[in-house]
């Protein structure tokens, strides 16, 4: 590449690049001819599955949310335009058995990150992945960027904080900071311990007689689930606005867990009222029970829709983890 081309191509740093989301943005960017550079954190073994496959085309700087210096430094080095700050300890249960953990990554590492940008590279714009979690205890449906927040969890409080902080660094410091409020989103690359996932690998495990039963907790709860690989060209849209502003994301349907597995046994031909067991010790201190996203004003202003919906996203999970169930059969010669 010439130093011109080189000059004219956009850098992006990714923090939480190995997480299911970071691996669709990393795709997702690459493909516009971004170079991109990703925040991952020390560890004793390879925690890079879900980007195994652009490790070639990517930059990895080590660096933590819980550290303020490595955060300059990987700022430093990247020189980014766009910044997307995914990282978080993410799962919902764990916020209850280490909320001040949580509140360190989830809430404060986005003061410590949007600190370093002020120092680094005013002039890039930030992306902070806030949540629906933040609305909890919802008061009016379907959810907007004008419903007020009721978090439910140790980890919806950190994500208001975080949220909050990039509202306030926009209006403070004039950084183009947005906050995309993104429902859930679930892909074959989703994390195990999420409802989703648990399902989808529970009806693999059945399907090829590994085991007969899937443990879970509220059947009931209902949430706006989409395609993660949709909600990340939401991400990056929300940064190439005119103005910086936040977004609902969210595809308007509602399901329930228990719908969830209705789908998701049928596709293998499973009942899963054969198969489902309710587990006390899945019950959440307190349940968000009901989500649903109204995301009009991101239709009207980015001309975001998502692709797949309910039916197709439980397919493409199951289809999936069916397939590499079936795999490790077939190298195990069952
Ligand atoms: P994942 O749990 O899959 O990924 C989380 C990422 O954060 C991992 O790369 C993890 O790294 C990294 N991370 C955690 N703690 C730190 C830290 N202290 N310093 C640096 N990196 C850290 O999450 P998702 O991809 O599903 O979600 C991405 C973001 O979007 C998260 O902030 C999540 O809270 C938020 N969100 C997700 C939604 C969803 O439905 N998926 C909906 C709304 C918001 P490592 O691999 O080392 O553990
Ligand atoms: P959530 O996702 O808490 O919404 O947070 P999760 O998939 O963990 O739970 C969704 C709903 O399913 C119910 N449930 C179970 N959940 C899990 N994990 N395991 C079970 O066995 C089980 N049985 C029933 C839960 O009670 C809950 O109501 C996700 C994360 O990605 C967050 O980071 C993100 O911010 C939000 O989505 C939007």
């Amino acid at each position: 590449m010439t130093n011109s081309a080189e000059s004219a191509r956009r850098s992006a740093l990714i923090t939480g690049i190995t997480g299911q989301d970071g691996s669709y943005l990393a795709e997702l960017l690459l493909a516009k001819g971004y170079r991109v550079v990703g925040l991952v954190r020390r560890s004793s073994t390879d925690r890079s599955e879900r980007i195994a496959h652009l490790v070639d085309r990517i930059e990895l700087v080590q660096g933590d949310l819980l550290d303020s210096s490595s955060l300059v430094g990987a700022l430093q080095h990247a020189q980014p335009d766009e910044i997307y700050n995914l990282a978080a300890q993410s799962f919902v249960p764990t916020s209850w058995s280490q909320p001040v953990l949580t509140a360190e990554f989830t809430a404060v590492g986005v003061t410590r990150l949007l600190e370093a940008v002020r120092q680094v590279c005013p002039r890039a714009r930030f992306y902070q992945a806030s949540s629906s979690e933040m609305f909890g205890l919802v008061r009016e449906s379907p959810q907007t960027e004008t419903t007020p927040f009721h978090p439910r969890s140790p980890y919806g409080v950190a994500k208001v904080y975080g949220h909050y902080a990039t509202v306030n660094y926009r209006e403070s410091y004039d950084l183009f900071a947005v906050s995309g409020i993104l429902f859930n989103h679930e892909s074959p690359r989703r994390g195990a311990e999420f409802v989703t996932r648990k399902i989808s690998l529970g009806v693999a495990a059945i399907a090829t007689g590994r085991t007969d039963e899937l443990r879970l907790g509220n059947l009931e709860a209902r949430r706006d689930w989409g395609f993660a690989g949709d909600y990340v060209r939401a991400m990056w849209s929300m940064l190439q606005a005119d103005q910086p502003r936040d977004y609902v994301i969210a595809t308007g349907q509602t399901h329930s867990v228990r719908e969830f597995c209705e789908v998701a046994f049928a596709r293998a031909g499973l009942d899963w009222r054969q198969h489902v067991l309710l587990d006390e010790a899945f019950l959440r201190p307190a349940e968000v029970e009901f989500l649903c996203g109204d995301a009009s004003r991101a239709r009207r202003e980015l001309a975001w829709r998502p692709e797949v919906d309910f039916v197709g996203l439980v397919h493409r999970m199951v289809d999936a983890d069916l397939a590499a169930a079936r795999a490790v059969g077939v190298a195990r010669g069952e």
